[in-house]
């Protein structure tokens, strides 16, 4: 019989435990946000469904997991992450099912993949940091956007390492997740500047740099991240200013290797202005899509835990990683 890991409790300190429900409404509602602590927040509501389901029979057992990891990964449909997590953890669960392993077996065999992904999810912020970090100059000028963990891992380490940038954070409507980043920066040392989106073009003409992070990678080497991100490349390319991605490579959409594109979350209008406003403007029409496409050619390059990956490679990358994602699409064997 497998047994669980040991130290193996990293996800226990980031996130309380809830129910599978509750963790679907938090992803929903953006409680929790940013593309790697969704995948970690599903991963860790996941095993410890697994660790709590009651069955009598294996088929049972891994019909209720599988019936969990669908409801969590429907919450958000454009950060890949969140699928990618989900089947990753569903795959250790998976090969012990279809192994003939018993309910124990597969419950622990799902818990310890789940506790794999969550510490492998922290282990990559922590070396794209290192590794994009060298790709900064002292004296940096950049200039991101929304709130990425895996860019601000990249900003403090060049922080640390002594190099003295300056930042610039766009606001990020509607959410103003820009507002979290400034906070972040600010409190970690680094002089940071908040702006408002409308204010990056001007910004742009004294940067060095863009990082920005990721909700998605297509095939072909295209960004998806939040909305006004192809904004900031388009200012950047026109500039001439670097623009970096930073990006777990749990973030490849593999789907898109077999024609699918990316499905662009719309979310509620109510974001973006008051009912209020609303009912004072019947006439007027809402539309807020909340992430955009960047295309290959205004990206300099990913900065991955595997290390720099230009967008020309992002294809040959996905093929090598394919294979855990493609045997993770687990439907129940009836
Ligand atoms: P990390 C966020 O999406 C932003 O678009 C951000 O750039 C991206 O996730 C990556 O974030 P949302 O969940 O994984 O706020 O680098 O919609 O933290």
């Amino acid at each position: 019989m497998e047994t669980l890991k040991e130290g193996k409790e990293a996800s226990k300190e980031e996130f309380p435990k809830v129910s599978v429900e509750e963790a679907y409404d938090t992803l929903k509602s953006m409680r929790v946000h940013g593309a790697g602590r969704i995948a970690r927040f599903a991963a860790t509501a996941l095993r410890d469904y697994a660790k709590d389901a009651k069955a009598r029979t294996s088929r049972e057992y891994w019909g209720l997991v599988l019936k969990a990891g669908e409801k969590l990964r429907s919450a958000r449909p454009t950060a890949v992450s969140l699928p990618n997590g989900v089947n990753y953890v569903l795959y250790g669960g998976r090969t012990s099912f279809e192994s003939g392993g018993s309910v124990e077996d597969i419950r622990n065999a799902t818990v310890n993949t789940a506790d794999d992904f969550i510490t492998s999810s922290l282990d990559s912020v922590k070396e794209i940091g290192e590794i994009g970090a060298r790709r900064v100059k002292n004296g940096d000028v950049i200039i991101t956007h929304c709130n990425s963990e895996a860019a601000m891992s990249i900003l403090k380490k060049a922080y640390d390492m002594g190099k003295g940038i300056k930042v610039y954070c766009d606001e990020t409507r509607p959410k103003f997740q820009g507002h979290k980043t400034a906070a972040a920066l600010a409190a970690y040392g680094i002089d940071t500047t908040l702006i408002c989106d409308s204010a990056c073009r001007l910004t742009m003409s004294s940067a060095d740099r863009t990082i920005v992070g990721c909700d998605a990678i297509a095939v072909n080497g295209a960004l998806v991240n939040k909305i006004g991100t192809s904004q900031v490349a388009t200012m950047a390319h026109e500039a001439r200013v670097n623009f970096v991605v930073a990006a777990e490579t749990y973030k490849l959409d593999f789907k898109t290797l077999t024609g699918e594109l990316v499905d662009i979350e719309e979310r509620d209008y109510t974001e973006i202005a008051s009912k209020e406003w609303m009912t004072h403007n019947p006439k007027v029409k809402f539309s807020n899509p909340v992430f955009d496409v960047t295309p290959p050619e205004y990206i300099d390059f990913y900065v991955t835990e595997k290390g720099i990956v230009p967008p020309g490679a992002i294809f040959t990358l996905m093929k090598e990683l394919y294979q855990y994602s493609e045997g993770a699409q687990a439907t129940p064997a009836h």
